[in-house]
């Protein structure tokens, strides 16, 4: 396929995929994405222990976008894990994702140490940016606290490692951001999380109900911060860092954009529910090609960080 792509020592034959936490709860759901177009899949971020997240509503969305407040939900690292080495011998060249992250330092380690024994092959995507568990703060804002994690689990974590960041908003934090991640040899970054504490409102009373409100927002309301992240990290970090770009793709048009500023893969998050993982990649790979066809591209490489500006 024409949008083909590489992250590390990993070939993928569609550079679009699922974002973490949409549409892979489940086996049922993973396995739909899996048999669909989706060049790889995200498991749910997973914890050591299984949690049933924050009190319901927690999720609402019209056609910009969305807001989250799930808290973690998910079914535990064990199940995840299982998942993904059964599908590694079933698919022994197509390469997964597995989302983790820890509600304390000691559990990012002590669920890293699990991966790093089990005989999962693909790459893990810790993340460093849930917004949303009340009484902890973003990990991703606090950049000491990266540094240390960072230090700590490269002293022992041997398979291919990317990072899941939240939006930053000041040129002054993706310096800062981006002068840490290059000391490490990450292989990847996913780039952006939801947009923090955001609030929406129906008639007179919050949409969702964890936090009075308060949750992270995706869709197309977030996709100018995420070209933004996705650009501006691209430029910074050393380039064997690869980035997958996440933000405001329902389009072929989207994940061109996310493409042009740097991406080297595509995350799909809010806008695959409503449609299905069968449909939406259909949709989107076609438009990408479409795209790629039209302006005589032939490999997403041709194009990939060459945003142009103007003079
Ligand atoms: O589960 C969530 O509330 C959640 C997570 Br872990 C995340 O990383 N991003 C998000 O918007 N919601």
């Amino acid at each position: 396929m024409y949008t083909k792509t590489t992250i590390g020592d990993y070939s993928f034959t569609n550079c679009l995929m699922n974002a973490s936490g949409i549409h892979c709860g489940t086996i049922k759901e993973l396995d739909e994405l899996d048999q669909s177009l989706a060049g790889s899949l995200v498991t749910k971020t997973a914890t050591l222990k299984s949690r049933v997240g924050n009190e319901e509503p927690r999720f609402d969305w019209d056609s910009f976008g969305s807001i989250n407040s799930m808290g973690l939900p998910n079914l535990g690292i064990d199940y995840y894990l299982e998942y993904l080495v059964e599908k590694e011998k079933q698919n022994t060249d197509k390469p997964y994702f597995l989302s983790v992250t820890g509600l304390s330092e000691t559990e990012i380690y002590e669920i890293l140490k699990k991966v790093n024994e089990s005989t999962f092959q693909g790459l893990t995507e810790l993340n460093l940016s849930c917004p949303n568990v009340p009484g902890k703060p973003l990990t991703g804002y606090d950049f000491e606290l990266v540094e240390t994690i960072l230090t700590e689990v490269f002293k022992f974590f041997k398979k291919p490692l990317g990072v899941k960041l939240p939006p930053y908003f000041d040129n002054s934090h993706f310096d800062q951001i981006a002068q840490i991640l290059n000391q490490f040899p990450l292989t990847f970054i996913t780039s952006i999380n939801s947009v923090g504490n955001g609030l929406w409102i129906n008639d007179e009373t919050t949409a969702i109900k964890p936090q009075n409100g308060f949750g992270g927002i995706g869709g197309k309301y977030v996709k100018a911060t995420a070209l933004a992240n996705v650009h501006a990290l691209y430029k910074r970090l050393k380039s064997e860092i690869k980035i997958i770009g996440v933000g405001g793709v329902s389009t072929g048009r989207d994940a061109f954009e996310h493409i042009l500023c740097g991406a080297s893969m595509v995350q799909i998050g809010t806008s695959l529910p409503g449609v299905g993982p069968d449909a939406k990649f259909t949709q989107v790979t076609e438009e990408l090609t479409a795209i790629m066809q039209e302006k005589n591209y032939r490999s997403i490489e041709e194009f990939r960080g060459k945003l142009k500006y103007i003079d």
